[in-house]
């Protein structure tokens, strides 16, 4: 089996996510630091123009999107589980909705004005294109960012519901093993636990700050750092690896050149040769001049696909 490479930036609330499931998992897997904001011009070598945070690199296979990466760390190391048969909904239901609404509860927090000032501080210049960047990203988004307020009470409210449920005892949200749901509803709290000023606010949940002591007992596995000009190179150095077949969209088929968008923010399209898609993936081929022949994989859940325009 090729290495497993992580394409992130240690500031990656969705990156840590995945840092924590490679612990979790015990993983060895090599790391790719890359810019936190655009250009990224070795990101897009290898997805054919998604920009996000963070990709997993197999040899030729890129996965984007924390979601569909999860899922494949889960095959490839299948314990723990964090899929378990008897919360299956559940932990899948509490992944979708932290990864989405809690992320965006956060997002505001994270992002106050006196937050950048201490996090940027010495270093303005950065500090205003981080801003652009993230404005242009957001731009002809179906979600736009929350207003403070809003997003002040959304998250107060999960946390008081969390420290609650916490107080029972179990080292985990489902029980003393972790699952996806308990890495999806960590990283927006640890992006706000790691700011100066709002990480204040965990000091009145105990229960919260044990269960987050309990995540980071996991780890972060083993890595070693290699450049993206030598993940380039292994990408082009190694063949794509195939694991499904046809396609579970009537009006497209194996062959044909398709566009695949994610349709919440960051919405840059991928445009390629469809593969394969089943209700977990959509998978599609593309050559890039640096990368090689590389599958570039997404979720379905929250990306469209659609035949490229002639
Ligand atoms: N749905 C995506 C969301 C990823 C995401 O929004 N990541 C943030 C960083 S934590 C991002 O991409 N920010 C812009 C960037 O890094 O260029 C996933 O689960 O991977």
């Amino acid at each position: 089996m090729s290495d497993i490479i992580l394409h992130h930036y240690p500031a990656s609330p969705f990156a840590e996510k995945i840092r924590c499931i490679l612990g979790a998992k015990q993983l060895s897997w090599k790391s790719v630091i890359i810019p936190r904001i655009m250009p990224k011009p070795d990101v897009v070598a290898l997805t054919g123009g998604y920009r996000k945070t963070p990709i997993l690199q197999i040899g030729a296979n890129i996965i984007c999107d924390t979601a569909l990466i999860a899922r494949k760390l889960n095959a490839m190391a299948p314990m723990p589980d964090l899929y378990p048969s008897h919360a299956g909904m559940s932990v899948e239901a509490i992944a979708a909705w932290a990864d989405a609404a809690l992320f965006q509860a956060a997002v505001p927090l994270a992002f106050l004005p006196e937050v950048l000032a201490q996090t940027y501080a010495g270093r303005e210049a950065e500090m205003q294109a981080f801003v652009a960047d993230r404005a242009a990203m957001r731009k002809g988004s179906p979600s736009p960012r929350l207003p403070l307020t809003e997003a002040k009470n959304n998250f107060t409210l999960f946390i008081n519901n969390l420290e609650k449920q916490l107080a029972l005892g179990s080292a985990f949200l489902f029980g003393n093993s972790p699952t996806i749901a308990d890495f999806s509803v960590y990283h927006p709290l640890w992006f706000i636990a790691t700011k100066p000023v709002v990480g204040e606010i965990f000091n009145a949940y105990p229960n919260i700050q044990q269960w987050m002591t309990n995540i980071q007992a996991l780890g972060h596995g083993h890595s070693t750092e290699i450049t993206s000009a030598e993940a380039l190179a292994i990408a082009s150095g190694s063949k794509v690896v195939i694991s499904g077949e046809g396609s579970a969209l009537p009006e497209l088929k194996p062959g044909d050149t398709i566009v695949a968008c994610p349709t919440d923010y960051g919405m840059d399209p991928v445009q390629g040769t469809l593969l394969y898609c089943n209700e977990h993936e959509v998978v599609l081929a593309r050559k890039d001049e640096r990368a090689g022949n590389v599958a570039v994989h997404f979720p379905r859940a929250n990306y469209s696909i659609k035949k490229a325009e002639s």
